[in-house]
């Protein structure tokens, strides 16, 4: 339903307060045992996303815990858009699958409240959310292989080739996560080209939007990749998977190797295509880029780009690695191995143009884009559109990851503009 249509959403539940954390604690099982109610002496919303209240809570040992609500409506727009709570019950079910097979690499769940929507996790306030590390020009290595990995063993671990047909199933019934993959097939599928009402751009890049809706290879292109997000239920995937959703912690100082990278917000969480996963990161590598371009950080543009082949290489690694302990080799041979990834890495830079054109025209922007002077933002948000509209064409001509990275690379030069 969308914002204009629907009735404002009524909450039959209560939502969190400073003053109502404490409460909560005491009421659900163990989490007194992590957090002590009665000596709260941080109690922060730092809910910066677009949807849920997030706490952050220490008491006076200094122990932390995170208490994240679904709020009834999408919180970016208000009560006049309402969005079912239960995603909250997807983002859990997702973290305890997913920490199942990389515990590494998502946040521990400790508990979740079905009546209020309220979930109780890890404290990573030791990390940061990758995005806010990309716009300063922090560089982060091995995040993107981190990513991978988790990608990697998710296609792999949750899908038919790691779990039994009948779990699998019922997994993939109680994953059904229709309000929320509706919001991504408007926003990323048909938003870019279909304006509801949602989308804006500066007035210097009126042309460039206006040009991507009168593309009709992109408009068909964002119809095949809405048709696979729509109808390939492969795996559990995490469905949001861009650089904001990702928090990382460097072994040493505030950039460099990473100890510690974590995919998190997994509510939108479906069956769907696994490639999805790796072109939102792939789409949002290409979105820092464009900032450090705009920026004058050729360098840092650079790294940012071949992220999306660091990520691809070590997804493959691990997708491969798995291969021999598949559920079923009596007919999944080898041949499907090297189908599935040649059509998830063509898929890849499908869903990473998709990812971009949402994020530069629709609802819902990034601030690698957005906090630039628009005199810069101009050229960087012209070069993400054409990179998006040069990568529906030019994946069909082979879809090497370098490739990908060099498209974009010379694109974004191309197109920057000077303060
Ligand atoms: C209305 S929600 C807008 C966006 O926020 C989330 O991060 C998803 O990307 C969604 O499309
Ligand atoms: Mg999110």
């Amino acid at each position: 339903m969308s914002a204009s249509s629907a009735p404002a959403a009524e909450a039959s539940y209560a939502f969190l307060t400073a003053d109502t954390v404490a409460e909560h604690l005491r009421e659900r099982p163990g989490l007194s045992d992590r957090i002590d109610p009665a000596a709260l002496e941080s109690v922060q919303e730092v809910g910066d996303g677009n949807l849920n209240l997030v706490f952050l809570l220490r008491d006076t040992a200094g122990r932390r815990l995170v208490l994240k609500q679904a709020l009834p409506y999408v919180r970016l727009v208000g009560p006049s858009w309402p969005m079912t709570p239960d995603r909250a019950r997807h983002e859990a079910e997702a973290m305890r699958l997913h920490g199942s097979l990389v515990p590494d690499l998502v946040p521990t769940l400790f508990d979740y409240d079905v009546d209020r929507y309220v979930l109780a996790m890890e404290d990573l306030s030791d990390h940061r959310v990758w995005r806010g590390a990309l716009n300063d020009g922090l560089r982060h290595d091995g995040a993107a292989e981190a990513m991978g990995r988790y990608v990697g063993r998710i296609a792999f671990g949750t899908s038919v080739l790691g779990m039994a047909a009948e779990q699998q199933k019922e997994m993939l019934a109680s994953a059904v996560n229709p309000g929320l993959c509706r919001i991504t097939e408007d926003l990323v599928f048909t938003e870019p080209v279909v304006d509801a009402g949602r989308n804006g751009v500066l007035a210097a890049n009126a042309a460039d939007a206006a040009e991507l809706v009168a593309d009709s290879v992109m408009v068909a292109e964002l119809g095949r990749a809405k048709w696979v997000f729509m109808t390939r239920a492969e795996a559990l995937i995490h469905g949001d998977l861009h650089t904001g959703s990702v928090m990382v912690r460097a072994a040493d100082g505030d950039q460099g190797p990473v100890d510690s990278a974590k995919a998190f917000d997994s509510e939108f969480a479906f069956y769907g295509p696994v490639a999805f996963d790796l072109g939102a990161l792939w789409g949002n590598y290409v979105i820092a880029a464009a900032r450090a371009t705009a920026l004058g950080d050729d360098a840092g543009a650079a790294w940012a780009l071949q992220l999306c082949g660091r990520t691809w290489t070590s997804f493959e690694e691990t997708v491969r690695a798995a291969w021999p302990a598949r559920v079923d080799p009596r007919v999944f041979g080898d041949d499907l191995l090297e189908h599935l990834l040649q059509t998830w890495r063509s898929e890849a830079w499908l869903f990473g143009a998709a990812k971009m054109a949402r994020r530069i025209v629709g609802l819902a922007k990034t601030t690698d884009i957005e906090t630039l002077e628009p005199s810069l933002r101009e050229g960087a948000a012209r070069g993400v559109l054409q990179v998006a509209r040069r990568w529906v064409r030019e994946r069909h001509a082979g879809s090497d990851p370098r490739r990908a990275e060099q498209l974009a690379g010379d694109l974004l030069a191309a197109t920057a503009t000077t303060g």
